[in-house]
């Protein structure tokens, strides 16, 4: 796969506006539904308050994310399936290598399903132990707009809109920076049959060596 030239949002965020094509973009959003058959969405709670996420999410890949009232996690487990979680596709594996470089492949491709008034509260990915591996996140469907700030949750924020198709990545001095999404605008593109956004994170979960 290759790359159109990307944008420095801040050190260590990139983003590639358009990355995937609309013919690519529907072939993802088919194989994310037709996996989504063996491996369903579902309603993660919060650590502590066990209140539920506004978003659904199912995993792909070896080790899935996930959040129970006892914390944050990667599993090897669907929670309410308890079968192995399906295989990472094809295009999300070469996306990987293009946009990272790095020497081993992603374990975990989490998506997140964002229907009407659903968000995401700004938080860090930092249950990965590879922390020298980027972040490499997927926008499908209905326009967004992403928040980032700094290594604390003080400090200052900015935000910018995220399209159906644009990759961006975390990594380097910005792997630990705080994210998150305030809103989507819901009907903004037909991407998705039901409406709504996908988000797909891949990661790098243990060192390549371990
Ligand atoms: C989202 N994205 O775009 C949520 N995390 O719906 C993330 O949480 C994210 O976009 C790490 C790196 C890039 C991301
Ligand atoms: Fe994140």
């Amino acid at each position: 796969m290759r790359l159109p030239s990307k944008l420095e949002i801040a050190p260590g965020i990139a983003l590639w506006p358009g990355a995937l094509n609309a013919a690519t973009q529907e072939e993802l959003v088919r194989e994310v539904f037709a996996l989504a058959d063996v491996s369903p969405f579902y309603r993660p709670v919060m650590p502590k308050s066990g209140k539920p996420f506004s978003v659904e999410e199912s995993n792909f890949g070896s080790l899935g994310w996930v959040s129970t009232v006892e914390g944050y996690r990667y599993a090897k487990e669907h929670p309410l399936t308890h079968a192995p979680w399906p295989a990472i596709p094809e295009i999300l594996l070469a996306l990987w290598d293009a946009a990272t470089g790095y020497r081993a492949p992603p374990e975990c491709c989490l998506v997140n399903l964002y229907g009407e008034g659903a968000r995401m509260g700004l938080h860090q990915d930092r249950d990965e132990r590879a922390l020298d591996a980027a972040v490499v996140s997927v926008s499908l469907g209905d326009d967004a707009l992403f928040r980032i700030g700094g290594d604390t949750r003080k400090g200052a924020t900015r935000s910018f809109p995220l399209k159906s198709g644009d990759v961006v990545t975390f990594g380097g001095p910005a792997r630990l920076a705080f994210h998150g999404i305030d809103r989507i605008v819901y009907g903004s593109s037909r991407l998705i049959p039901q409406g709504g956004r996908l988000n797909l994170t891949l990661r790098r979960v243990t060192p390549p060596e371990a």
